[in-house]
């Protein structure tokens, strides 16, 4: 059975890295909100050069903007899916839960990843991205913890919240999505 799932949770937490592993050994579209942006600011794009100083502060780029991006990406043939890093605010999710509705595709499980504030940092230092700078992760944490957490109870009171520890090597994270994907 082909899924629809969606990840959430703190910027490091590895949700591109997870929606990754599980997208490609199922052959499900992987739509990576942050991924695309980065794909039109390389690609020097007007959209590209509308957000880059916006993502290299670590805010949230305009929710219409990002949701035509959404809009292009996601396919309405019969593949599963992963949203990753979409929906981060409550415009998000109403403009997502319309989108959904029009092509008749609910979301099936949405995978919280979970890790201490510790651990993430240490990650995204290390992984050194354009964005990945003390200041700017201070940034995406504070809009993460006012915008986008939230998200988390309202999935839980539609019954779709699984938790996943992600404060694990890899394989050990994959392994517990599998598990629950099941
Ligand atoms: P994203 O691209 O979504 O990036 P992220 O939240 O910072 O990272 P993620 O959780 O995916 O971490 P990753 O797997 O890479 O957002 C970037 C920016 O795009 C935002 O700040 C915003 O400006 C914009 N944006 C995106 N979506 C938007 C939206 N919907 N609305 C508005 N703006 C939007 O992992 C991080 C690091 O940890 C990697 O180096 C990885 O190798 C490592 N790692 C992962 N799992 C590990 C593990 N188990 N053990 C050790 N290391 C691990």
């Amino acid at each position: 059975m082909k899924k629809h799932l969606l990840f959430l949770g703190p910027p490091g937490a590895g949700k591109g890295t997870q929606a990754a592993i599980i997208s490609k050994t199922n052959s499900y579209l992987h739509l990576s909100t942050g991924e695309l942006l980065r794909k039109e600011i390389d690609s020097n794009t007007e959209l590209g050069n509308q957000v880059k100083d916006i993502m290299n502060r670590g805010e949230l780029v305009k929710d219409q903007l990002v949701l035509e991006i959404v809009k292009k990406n996601l396919c309405t043939d019969n593949k599963g899916w992963i949203l990753d890093g979409y929906p981060r605010n409550l415009s998000q999710i109403n403009s997502l839960n319309q989108v959904l509705l029009n092509i008749n595709q609910p979301l099936e499980i949405v995978f919280y990843l979970d890790i201490p504030e510790e651990v993430l940092i240490k990650r995204l230092l290390m992984r050194g991205r354009k964005d990945d700078n003390e200041e700017t992760i201070k940034t995406r944490l504070n809009i993460y913890k006012e915008t986008t957490e939230p998200l988390i109870e309202y999935y839980k009171s539609l019954s779709l919240l699984q938790y996943i520890n992600a404060d694990g090597d890899l394989k050990t994270v994959s392994a517990d999505i599998k598990q629950k994907m099941a």
